[in-house]
């Protein structure tokens, strides 16, 4: 059994498929563990994203991220990091593939919909970025 950290990012809420969403997590065989609603502040978002204040998009992408409400929540499945990459789909949804969730909902590059831990150390940061050890039951 393996936990990821998701997140159905603000374009997604504004598009109203938070259940859409979730429920590809469920029909691919992850566990809603830990969810929540909330709204990042600029300065969350930039704690979120501090493995890309180097890139260009940065200030974009921290924008866009604190701009509206969003759904996190935690997924708990066999390898449920590289499960929740493959039903993401790519980060460019122009590239991701047919049935996934950026081919399916993304708006481009940037509002793509939905966040997903990349490795078991970013997964168990991500994590504890957003949950404490109560709000996460298995
Ligand atoms: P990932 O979300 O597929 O792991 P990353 O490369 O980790 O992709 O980038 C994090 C997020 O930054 C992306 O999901 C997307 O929202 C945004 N992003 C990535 N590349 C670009 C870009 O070239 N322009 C604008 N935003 C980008
Ligand atoms: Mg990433």
């Amino acid at each position: 059994m393996e936990r990821t950290l998701s997140i159905i990012k603000p374009d997604g809420v504004e598009k109203n498929v938070i259940g859409e969403v979730l429920s590809r997590f469920e029909k691919n065989g992850l566990r809603v563990v830990a969810l929540k609603r909330i709204q990042l502040s600029k300065s969350d978002a930039e704690g979120f994203y501090a493995v890309h204040k180097e890139r260009p998009f940065f200030g974009s992408l921290t924008d866009f991220m604190s701009r509206g409400p969003i759904v996190v929540q935690v997924l708990e499945g066999d390898n449920a990091i590289a499960k929740n990459r493959e039903i993401m789909g790519a980060t460019n949804p122009e590239e991701a593939a047919e049935g996934t969730i950026r081919k399916d909902f993304a708006t481009n590059i940037e509002e793509n919909t939905v966040h997903g831990s990349d490795s078991p150390e970013s997964a168990d940061f991500e994590i504890k970025y957003f949950f404490n050890a109560l709000e996460i039951t298995g």
